[in-house]
């Protein structure tokens, strides 16, 4: 007995601390969707609460009316059921009134929806591509391009025995080394679309998702309110890599917007201009590793091992070894192979040069050679060895074949 009001009273004490817990308290939870920074994820916000506040109104009446009729005409009172199976009138009641909610609610939801899809009179475009793992924004109306990757610290922190708390690394894949910059309260076109699989572009606080696609283009817009820094990451499962793909777009002035695409822009000029750019070992040892760490890491591991079966070890890899295959190993960057993606846009000559010389230079492989841009720039006007051996391999093979046929 006593046990009994001892718990009661506990559990009182539950009931009452969660009445008296202030309504910031449950936001900071963060159970609600976010209002977002446009006037459509407003918009959208707005109506996710008035649908939240009818189902909740409904869920009140129906459940209490169900509650009241069991506790009122149940059998130990004495109730006697019904004997009546069909009632018209109640039927026609519960059709009506359900659709005419729905109608109510599909209206303004429909107009959102128009809205949303208005891409007309922007301002600028943005074509984001997903690529296995990484974003490439064409800024078309600045013949400009940036390539988002993984930020360095979260490469290196999401490495096996990295040595790292990923709970203790701020913005852990969250982050990347390119944000995309765009002008507030300017209208602005995304495009997105995608080189090799299915990905998608989700900033919540933009208020919309949209899926990237490869051969397709779909479009979707925003008028960023705030300045800020927001936040999100590929939302369709697209390989290995598919968590280590975020999106960071950093909301500016349009004077400081119009700053940056002049930087970058300069930038640009200088990246496609760097093959008389000569380096020490020691210079492209370094800047090799950051290159490495910023795009190859994903896939052939910090040590240089990859992922057995998947991505091939490039220690001891007879492409990054053999003198023979140079310009084959500059090539497999530039051109990319299977399912590596082909830097040759986005990496300068000497960031190849570099990346190169590092990795026919690490985790074992001692060659001694140094690749200069120079070498780099040639590759990529001398014909695709890589291709060019698998044409032969895909003849050989259809010789075979045809061997095959014919000795039957
Ligand atoms: C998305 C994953 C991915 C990324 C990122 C990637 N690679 Fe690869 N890499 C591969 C795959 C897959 C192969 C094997 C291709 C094949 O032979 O079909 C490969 C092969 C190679 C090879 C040849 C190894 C061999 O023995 O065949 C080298 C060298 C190489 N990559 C270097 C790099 C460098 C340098 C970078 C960074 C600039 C890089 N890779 C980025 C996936 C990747
Ligand atoms: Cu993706």
């Amino acid at each position: 007995m006593k046990g009994n009001s001892k718990l009661k009273s506990s559990f009182h004490k539950i009931i009452l601390a969660l009445l008296l817990t202030p309504f910031s308290a449950i936001a900071e939870w963060g159970l609600n969707m976010t209002q977002g920074v446009t006037p459509i994820s407003q918009e959208i916000y707005n109506m996710h609460m008035v649908t939240l506040w009818v189902v909740t109104v409904i869920g009140i009446v129906v459940f209490s009316i169900m509650f009241w009729s069991i506790f009122h005409h149940r059998k130990s009172k004495g109730a006697k059921a019904a004997k009546f199976s069909h009632s018209t009138t109640v039927e026609i009641i519960w059709t009506i009134i359900p659709l005419a909610i729905i109608i109510a609610l599909a209206i303004p939801a429909t107009k959102l929806l128009i809205k949303m899809d208005d891409t007309s009179e922007a301002k600028i475009t943005v074509k984001a591509t997903g690529i296995q793992w990484k974003w490439k924004y064409d800024y078309l109306d600045e013949d400009l391009t940036i390539y988002s990757s993984l930020d360095e610290k979260s490469a290196e922190v999401s490495q096996r025995n990295s040595g790292i708390d990923p709970m203790q690394s701020v913005n852990y894949l969250r982050d990347v080394d390119e944000p995309i910059v765009l002008p507030i309260n300017t209208k602005i076109r995304i495009l997105t679309t995608a080189a090799d699989v299915i990905h998608a572009w989700w900033v919540p606080d933009l208020g919309w998702k949209r899926d990237a696609i490869p051969g397709f283009i779909n479009d979707n817009w925003a008028i960023i309110e705030k300045a800020g820094v927001y936040r999100g990451q590929c939302a369709e499962i697209c390989g290995s890599g598919h968590g280590y793909m975020p999106i960071v777009v950093k909301a500016v002035t349009m004077d400081e917007y119009t700053a940056w695409v002049s930087e970058k822009k300069i930038e640009q000029e200088a990246k496609n201009n760097t093959k008389d750019m000569v380096l020490t070992m020691e210079e492209h040892m370094t800047k090799g590793e950051s290159v490495y760490k910023a795009q190859c890491i994903a896939c052939h591991q910090a040590n240089g091992e990859g992922v057995k079966g998947v991505f091939p070890s490039i220690a001891g890899s007879s492409v990054a070894i053999e003198a023979d295959n140079r310009l084959r190993h500059i090539q497999q960057i530039i051109y990319g192979k299977g399912l590596m993606p082909a830097f040759g846009e986005q990496l300068s000559d000497v960031d190849i040069a570099s990346v190169v010389t590092f990795t026919r230079n690490s985790w074992g492989n001692n060659t001694g050679d140094i690749v200069q841009a120079k070498e780099v720039s040639e590759a990529r006007s001398k014909p695709n060895v890589i291709t060019a051996g698998d044409s032969k391999k895909e003849k050989i093979a259809k010789s075979k074949i045809d061997e095959l046929a014919r000795a039957r």
